[in-house]
């Protein structure tokens, strides 16, 4: 169970409903499972006040929930994306609180928990996925006892002090300890639930243990550790091997006029992610004469996110001034200082880019995990390449021979940018291939079955995942 199904809604001119396939890391780890143990996927499709029928798609059972208009601005542009995502983002922007945005991310809890029991056989097991659905593990509980339900949070989970903020923070972590399993990104994010746990509940805990009371007096035992998530290393791999996709990140290059470096940002265009920071570093460089136009580009694609949050807003209108100001003082005719790119692409067109890319930059001020970093290093299958990659992200536990930065440090951040561009080969290929050993060892159907092999009770950790 997702908020978003993993299909898009396509209406013909017939008025005839066409689903696509949304391709990502979540449905490639999840279909071969899915597939094999007869499941459903149950979520929204992403159309506002349209109820559809169950169906079929790819072998996949797809049970749509829905989602009115109101719904959407109040439980998951408002409670989900500017409550929940800001608070648990340690407050990088200040997240609002509005009791009406509570009300809704109830009610639609309610209706995923109630699709749930309805589609769920004797003792199924359930896994709900990430924040927008944290009520959904209690709720469903109380319903159908005789479910399995695990639960996984894709972005942090703050320290106390932030967290306790959040007026609803009891009805939200009693809603998690409805789950069997309750999975974080890193240990740090396991840590900071339990240590909630004890203060809101008084609760005991055991290392990754937690005693949750019952209502007969007895008590039920929940898990709450990481699990990091990954991707599919062998399919980002394959596609990079592709000899048309070897030419155009030659074209990509050559269309950039052949700069020595080309340093290459990707994200969701989202104040998480530390896009301005990235760019003020790349900007003194060239002020102060370290970089030279002529030598070095910055390509950022910024994917449109969440447009109708203001929040976002305002970041697209920074982001794009300081764009214009950039390329107006630095840019010549023949050279750009930064290819600014505000789309979507295939996934092809982001591997030759990765290709393309000298220095990758992943400065995000704080991210779950960050699955950007890992896609550059799987594809990088020649060795070279340098991951710039922030300490705030997930990732940073485990890609240890990135170059590790402090985002929030411009100077640091720019002595790295420059440090990145002048590591020698042998330094740069030593680190590339310690860096593919790892994401290539904890892939992401690795990260499923450690997931769903506790939840089941196997409690087999992946190798290579260090249990806290
Ligand atoms: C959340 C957490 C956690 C981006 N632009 C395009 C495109 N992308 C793809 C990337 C990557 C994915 O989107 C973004 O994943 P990230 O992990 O980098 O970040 P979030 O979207 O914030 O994801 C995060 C993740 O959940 C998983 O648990 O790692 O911390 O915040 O796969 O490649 N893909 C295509 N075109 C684009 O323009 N095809």
């Amino acid at each position: 169970m997702s908020n978003r199904l993993p299909v898009d809604y396509e209406e013909g001119p017939d008025g005839q409903i066409r689903w696509k396939s949304s391709p990502g890391g979540l449905v490639t780890a999840l279909e071969p499972v899915m597939r094999a143990a007869d499941g459903a996927w149950i979520g929204w499709t992403g159309v506002a006040d349209r109820e559809l029928d169950p169906f079929e798609h790819d072998g996949i059972s797809i049970i749509p929930v829905p989602l009115s208009s109101r719904e959407l601005e109040e439980y998951y542009e408002g409670f989900s994306n500017d409550t929940l995502w800001p608070l648990y983002h340690d407050v990088i922007a200040p997240p609002s609180f509005h009791r009406e945005w509570w009300e809704a991310y109830v009610r639609v809890n309610r209706r995923f928990a109630e699709a749930a029991a309805r589609a769920a056989s004797d003792g199924a097991v359930v896994w709900v996925q990430d924040y927008q659905l944290q009520l959904v593990p209690r709720m469903l509980r109380e319903s159908r006892p005789d479910l399995v339900i695990g639960f996984f949070n894709h972005i942090p989970f703050p320290a106390y002090g932030i967290y306790s903020q959040l007026p609803w923070r009891r009805q939200v972590l009693d809603g998690l300890l409805g789950a069997d399993v309750i999975g974080f990104q890193r240990a740090a994010d396991a840590g900071n639930f339990s240590r909630a746990v004890r203060r809101l509940f008084g609760y005991s805990t055991r290392g990754t243990v937690i005693d949750v009371p019952d209502a007969d007096g007895g008590s039920r035992r929940v898990v709450a550790r990481h699990f990091p998530i990954s991707i599919d290393a062998a399919g980002f791999e394959e596609i990079a091997r592709r000899p048309e996709v070897q030419a155009r990140s030659r074209e990509i290059r050559e269309s950039l006029g052949n700069p020595e470096t080309i340093m290459l940002g990707v994200d969701r265009l989202d104040y998480t992610k530390g896009i301005r920071h990235r760019m003020k570093a790349f900007g003194e460089l060239l002020r102060d004469g370290r970089l030279e136009v002529e030598d070095a580009t910055l390509v950022q694609v910024a994917s449109p996110s969440r447009e109708r949050v203001e929040t976002y807003r305002q970041l697209r209108d920074e982001i794009e001034l300081a764009v214009g100001r950039l390329n107006g003082d630095y840019s010549t005719l023949g050279h750009q200082a930064i290819a600014y790119l505000h789309h979507g692409y295939p996934r092809e067109e982001m591997v030759a880019l990765y290709l393309a890319a000298d220095v990758m930059l992943v400065t995000a001020l704080r991210d779950g995990m960050n699955l950007v970093a890992k896609e550059y290093v799987a594809c990088r299958f020649d060795e070279d390449g340098v991951l710039l990659l922030s300490e705030f992200t997930g990732a940073s536990d485990e890609l240890r021979q990135a170059v590790l930065v402090n985002p929030h440090d411009i100077e640091g951040l720019k002595d790295a940018m420059v440090e990145a561009i002048r590591m020698p080969r042998r330094e740069r290929a030593r680190r590339m291939r310690a860096l593919r050993k790892r994401v290539r060892d904890n892939d992401v159907a690795n990260w499923s079955r450690s997931f769903l092999e506790t939840l089941t009770g196997a409690g087999i950790i992946a190798p290579g995942v260090p249990d806290p």
